[in-house]
């Protein structure tokens, strides 16, 4: 059923859940075992649409509907010749496209593209173009403009209308087509949406990379750090960027731009961390509820007790993008029921998805000295109630219920947690232990002796289950 690959960006449930009031009840205090509420759906809404609309098989008939809607015949979801004979199968008798294992790709490396009419057609263009320059960048395709003739890629915004494909503002953001003859290729955007060129509304840049990607015969990626991830998420302090798991996969299609190493020496495709990677080391670690969470760049994984699978997701699909990525330290204060991040000079607050009020604040309002400038792992002890502040080769200890730094520190971190020379880059309580990780190494104390009982792997909690 490849001629009718049809591929829906959806916006993610956990964003539409951020634009609703979402009350702290929401985050229950003990989640139930699994994934929260709001992350199972949004994994249902991910992939039954990607399944849906990749495989071909789920509900044949809803999409026969859907393509009948385009063609503007009556939606029977009926094979009918007519339908057959408008649509035509873009893999079969094509000259410029043709398949490739499981996906088709342009024969050619010139491809034009059409936008219709529309306000603020400049912006837009200037949007478009800089969206297909990430594609050209990376492979030997060029693309170009087309005001009067035909076009391989038509672009058009759709209204909201019943018989429309798209259901008004969030949902459905837009959709493409796979390479092909007539509308494989184009792209369609949901005019009902609210589009920006900034971080206001849904930002058009984004998607249309996005987009543009399945017009060239991308499917989506499960990596959650790609471009070609299917759920909307733009963060405004992170250009878009295709990443490099979107480099490898059109690259497998169309080769390498021979200019692909001077294009990209500044700023090379990011790679999404993996836990298996023997050299990671977590920029910091901590407890959430009944789950350990690590976090590393934009992503993070949440190890449950009662799974063994932990999967690699961006920050920004639990909390708003107010929480920055390459994070310096966080901790959670189980008596107040808080989470804190900390980042150089600043500290957030959050309870729930929710920023506490007069946050964010300065490290300072902790009662730590002007002259630390970032802290490198913050532990919280449930039973004194005190959280540790680990700074260089020393460490502060705060007190959470008066607010006040205790007195006679900060102390040498190996006085108290004996033959921990190096700095302390993450920490973390657990089953009545102390864990120090230190690059990618992690040590295990006695909570109070500091007694050093074993040196174990980053990955001990979060299993690495290939190595
Ligand atoms: C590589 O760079 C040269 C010089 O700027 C340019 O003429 C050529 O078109 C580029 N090749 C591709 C595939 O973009
Ligand atoms: C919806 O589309 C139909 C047919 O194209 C058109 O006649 C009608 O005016 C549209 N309605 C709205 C609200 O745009
Ligand atoms: C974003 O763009 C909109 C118009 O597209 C403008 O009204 C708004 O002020 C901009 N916001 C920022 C933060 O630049
Ligand atoms: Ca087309
Ligand atoms: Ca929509
Ligand atoms: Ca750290
Ligand atoms: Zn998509």
């Amino acid at each position: 059923m490849l001629w009718f690959y049809f591929l829906p960006l959806v916006m993610s449930s956990q964003t539409l859940m951020m634009a609703l009031p979402l009350r702290i009840a929401d985050l229950p205090k003990k989640p139930p075992p699994g994934p929260s509420a709001a992350e199972r759906q949004k994994r249902t809404t991910d992939i039954s649409k990607d399944d849906d609309s990749t495989t071909g098989s789920c509900d044949k008939k809803t999409k026969v509907q859907e393509m009948q809607r385009y063609f503007g015949l009556l939606p029977s979801g009926e094979l009918t010749e007519e339908t057959l004979a408008v649509m035509k199968k873009p893999r079969c008798g094509l000259s410029d496209v043709e398949q490739v294992g499981e996906t088709v790709r342009w024969k050619k490396k010139r491809i034009s593209y059409r936008l219709e009419t529309i306000k603020l057609i400049s912006v837009a263009q200037k949007v478009f173009r800089r969206a297909w320059k990430l594609w050209s960048n990376v492979t030997p395709l060029k693309f170009r403009n087309r005001i009067m003739t035909v076009a391989d890629i038509d672009i058009f915004f759709y209204n909201h209308n019943d018989s429309s494909p798209f259901d008004g503002r969030g949902g459905v953001l837009a959709h493409a087509f796979m390479p092909g003859l007539h509308i494989g290729g184009d792209v369609h955007f949901d005019s009902d949406e609210d589009w920006s060129f900034n971080s206001t509304g849904i930002n058009l840049f984004a998607v249309a990379i996005h987009e543009f990607g399945h017009a060239l015969g991308l499917s989506h990626s499960s990596d959650p750090g790609a471009i070609m991830y299917p759920a909307y998420n733009f963060d405004p302090n992170y250009e878009p960027q295709l990443s490099f798991d979107d480099v490898k996969n059109i690259q497998k299609l169309y080769g390498v731009n021979p200019n692909f190493t001077s294009l990209t020496s500044k700023r090379p495709p990011p790679k999404t961390p993996t836990k298996c990677d023997p050299y990671l080391s977590f920029d910091a670690v901590t407890e959430l509820q009944q789950e350990v969470l690590f976090f590393k760049d934009r992503f993070m994984w949440r190890k449950h007790p009662e799974f063994e699978e932990t999967r690699v997701s961006l920050i920004s699909s639990l909390w708003p993008d107010t929480v920055p990525a390459n994070l310096d330290a966080v901790y959670e204060n189980t008596w107040e029921n808080v989470v804190v991040f900390f980042k150089d000079q600043k500290v957030w607050a959050f309870s729930g998805y929710d920023l506490v009020s007069g946050y964010p604040k300065p490290i300072s309002s902790f009662g730590l000295p002007k002259t630390v400038k970032r802290v490198d792992a913050a532990l919280y002890d449930e039973q004194s109630g005190k959280t540790l502040f680990f700074v260089g080769s020393e460490y502060y200890s705060y007190n959470e219920a008066t607010k006040k730094m205790d007195k006679g520190f900060p102390k040498q971190v190996d006085e108290t947690f004996l033959g921990m020379t190096s700095k302390v880059t993450a920490a973390l309580q657990q089953g009545g232990y102390t864990y120090l990780y230190s690059g990618p190494q992690m040590f295990e104390y006695a909570m109070w002796s500091g007694r050093l009982y074993r040196v174990l792997r980053n990955s001990y909690f979060l299993p690495c289950t290939k190595y």
